[in-house]
């Protein structure tokens, strides 16, 4: 049996995000964001959900830290939410929202997890949208650098691992473009370019801004969901084709962070409707990083092909395995490995952390209440198996970590998407490990995939 393992310090974890499972979003002078808004808006969210309650983690957050140490992961990858530090996205800091992350540091540390903070995943003050038009404007790309500044100051005596966005796509394209989630609406091709270009600056940045108020060496990066493809089968060409699909797929937001520049293809690509930009902007966003996250669900096959690109991505057939998610969602680990390989490729050694996987199942309970999710069992299992392999070759793979902890707030799809590898019932809050929690710690535990 080839044995599918990975290095004895390989950091092993578990993700969620502020808005996804915090709940209180009243309490303690927290501020409006833009997904309690959004989340009024009649019809945008299933069952017109909100984050009022998700799995209540602002209290329960030390059963939380226990559970975490039960599944036996050395990390915890989680959001500050902006408008509980700053309620208005700017000016004064609010102590008791400060207070509330400093209670789960402390927590994680007690209990040997090491934390990795993601700064903005998504829940944009209310304010900011208001007063700048949110991501639109410049103004609030300076607006997040001085919140870094004050997160740098109060946890980088604790906190050494930092990520400054969570998938700029899901708050620029499918907000301000498609609607589908906060703050929305329907900009025009500039409009949604420029915020896409604003968040990458936010992004440099906050990274000097983490730098500079900095108590101790920290690490530091942005987290993007990529384009992942891979070749169909592997032959030179196929090979070849993917690496330059990984290129062609990712021109607007990953070459400009480790490029300082947007390349030329992107450039003609939007034509008239480019962003707006100053080569001292560029030089900010390639601020060079500690690392690189991924967000790595799914992927697109691709072939070789005698056009101008040098690649076409073969379509899915109708019957290929997918989860509850939908189309766009194929199940395909391949992804995995063949990213880590473009990485090198094209960016050289960066340490690369896989920040979320994961996926949606219709989960039940059995009688004596279990959860046999044999499905997410083995849709991480071949991902994992991806990943060993990567790192085996020597590909710079630092950490994982599993989306999610718990079940939780599915953005558009409201509490309906069951994500995590702890089962939440939601009338009394029970956090209930699923069989693939199971799996995932006994994973961990023998540092290889079982
Ligand atoms: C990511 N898409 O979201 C987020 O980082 C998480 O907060 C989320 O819960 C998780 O993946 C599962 O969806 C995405 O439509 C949401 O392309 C939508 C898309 C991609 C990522």
């Amino acid at each position: 049996m080839f044995d599918y393992t990975f290095p004895k310090d390989f950091v092993w974890g578990a993700a969620t995000a502020a808005f996804q499972v915090e709940g209180a979003t009243d309490e303690d002078g927290r501020g409006k964001s833009t997904w309690d808004t959004f989340c009024e808006r009649s019809g945008k969210v299933v069952d017109n959900a909100s984050g009022r309650m998700a799995c209540d983690h602002y209290h329960r957050y030390k059963e939380d830290v226990a559970l975490l140490k039960s599944l036996n992961v050395n990390a915890y990858r989680f959001s500050i939410a902006w408008p509980r530090i700053l309620p208005t996205g700017e000016g004064e800091v609010n102590r008791k929202g400060v207070e509330f992350y400093d209670r789960l540091i402390d927590e994680l540390l007690k209990a040997n997890i090491t934390p990795y903070i993601t700064l903005f995943h998504w829940d944009l003050p209310q304010a900011l949208e208001d007063t700048y038009g949110g991501w639109r404007s410049k103004e609030v790309s300076k607006r997040f650098a001085d919140y870094a500044a004050v997160c740098a100051q109060k946890y980088s005596d604790r906190v050494k691992n930092w990520m400054t966005i969570n998938e700029i796509m899901c708050f620029t394209i499918m907000a301000y473009r498609d609607d589908r989630h906060a703050p929305g609406g329907h900009e025009s091709p500039k409009v949604v370019n420029q915020s896409v270009h604003n968040a990458l600056y936010g992004h440099g940045l906050a990274v000097n801004a983490l730098r500079s108020n900095a108590k101790s060496r920290i690490m530091v990066g942005l987290v993007e969901n990529l384009a992942a493809p891979w070749p169909v089968y592997r032959t030179e060409a196929n090979d070849i084709a993917a690496s330059k699909a990984f290129a062609a797929l990712n021109l607007q937001r990953l070459f400009p962070i480790f490029e300082g520049t947007y390349r030329e293809a992107f450039i003609k690509q939007c034509g008239a409707d480019a962003p707006d930009f100053t080569p001292e902007e560029m030089k900010i966003i390639g601020t060079p990083t500690d690392l690189i996250g991924y967000n790595i669900y799914t992927g697109s096959a691709v072939r070789h092909a005698d056009n101008d690109a040098g690649f076409e991505v073969v379509a899915f057939p109708n019957d290929f395995p997918r989860t509850v998610m939908g189309d766009w969602w194929a199940i395909t680990p391949r992804a995995m490995y063949h990213t880590l390989r473009h990485t090198k490729e094209h960016f050289g050694d960066i340490s690369v952390f896989i920040t979320e996987n994961g996926m949606a199942a219709n989960d039940s309970e059995t009688a004596n209440g279990e959860v046999l999710d044999v499905g997410r069992v083995e849709y991480l299992r071949m991902h994992l198996e991806e990943l060993s392999k990567a790192v085996n070759e020597g590909l710079n793979l630092r950490g994982y970590f599993v989306w999610s902890l718990m079940d939780n707030f599915e953005w558009s799809f409201g509490y309906s998407r069951r994500f995590g590898i702890v089962r939440v019932n939601y009338e009394t809050m029970k956090r209930t490990p699923k069989l693939s929690a199971k799996f995932y710690a006994d994973v961990i535990r023998e540092c290889r995939v079982l």
